[in-house]
């Protein structure tokens, strides 16, 4: 194998290369979509160095009569995680927004908002909260929980496949670069991108299914174009069975560097190495909750992440 593919370089044997994405993986092999006007999909072989590709690398592809091989990648920047059972997986790179869905059924959680947006903070990513399902009862209340949100600048959006609420919002935002869709089990994201892009057709299940053991779920992200074709328009990433992201490479120091209200405060701790904890003396940031400018909550995720971090758990 690799001897022919040493032969196929041979010398003057022009070497055909096509840029493309990586919208899909199985296994080692990866589904490329060539920046070409058909949007044409090759499956091809791996990198010679046997690197893992992810959905959103962007690669160069050889064609040749022996199949078709990644030969490039170009580096990556903007990438999420995703806890395995050991260690992490890449999820998806490159990445320019990440819509957090919540809703009323079930119950949104802010924690699980705030522990995403670390990731995205971190990372650099933009963030967008979406409370979804708003033709429910209780919308109002699921968005109140999410004020504190709203005041440190992240823009929630209310959504419903049902009535139609804010699908051509949302269906505009994604019309350009990579979004990557998560949010918990059943709180409608499938549903919502079935709205929002034409032709698509995701499996969406009822509320007893997602909680239920025995159902199947696949961490395989599945990637779908919006609007034009790549990389003219955009790219959706659905992100079935991730629940969050993980905080990898994240010294304890830089948390809360993660927390906007937070990462401004930096150095106005007594101690450089301050990790904010209860005990703390001198804390700004504990200040700053006594004061009033941090929210409790917000400060309750920060301290929940801290030690999941600690713990090493990511
Ligand atoms: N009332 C209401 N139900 C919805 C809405 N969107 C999805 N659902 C229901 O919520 C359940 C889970 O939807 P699904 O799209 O599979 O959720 P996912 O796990 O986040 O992909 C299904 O029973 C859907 O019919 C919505 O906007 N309003
Ligand atoms: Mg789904
Ligand atoms: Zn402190």
């Amino acid at each position: 194998m690799t001897r022919r593919r040493r032969e196929s370089k041979g010398k003057g044997a022009p070497r055909a290369l096509h840029q493309g994405t990586v919208v899909e993986i199985h296994g080692v092999r990866a589904t490329v979509q060539l920046h070409d006007d058909a949007g044409t999909r090759v499956r091809c072989r791996p990198p010679r160095d046997r690197t893992k590709t992810a959905v959103g690398d962007r690669v160069a592809v050889l064609r040749n009569k022996h199949g078709d091989f990644i030969e490039a990648v170009e580096e990556r920047r903007r990438s999420l995680w995703r806890p395995k059972e050991r260690g992490r997986a890449l999820m998806a790179t490159h990445v320019d927004r990440v819509i957090v869905v919540g809703a009323t059924e079930p119950w949104l959680k802010p924690g699980f908002f705030d522990r995403i947006l670390v990731a995205t903070e971190t990372a650099e990513i933009e963030a967008l909260v979406v409370v979804n399902k708003a033709d429910l009862p209780g919308h109002d209340v699921a968005l109140a929980r999410l004020a504190p949100m709203q005041d440190l600048g992240y823009r929630v959006m209310s959504t419903s496949a049902v009535d139609g609420t804010g699908v051509d919002d949302l269906s505009a935002l994604l019309r350009e670069g990579i979004s990557v869709i998560v949010g918990q089990s059943g709180v409608g994201k499938s549903t919502l991108l079935n709205a929002l892009i034409p032709g698509v057709e995701l499996l969406t299940g009822t509320l007893s299914e997602h909680s239920g053991k025995g159902r199947h779920t696949t961490t395989v992200a599945t990637c779908h174009e919006v609007g034009e074709r790549w990389p003219g328009g955009g790219l959706v990433i659905d992100t079935p069975g991730i629940r969050t992201f993980g905080l990898y490479d994240l010294e304890l120091e830089q948390l809360a560097g993660g927390f906007l209200e937070m990462a401004p405060l930096r150095h106005a701790c007594r101690f450089r190495d301050c990790l904010h904890e209860p005990d703390q003396p001198q804390c700004a940031v504990i200040d700053a909750i006594e004061t009033g400018s941090i929210h409790p909550r917000r400060y309750h995720s920060y301290l929940s992440i801290l030690n999941s971090v600690r713990a090493g758990e990511g």
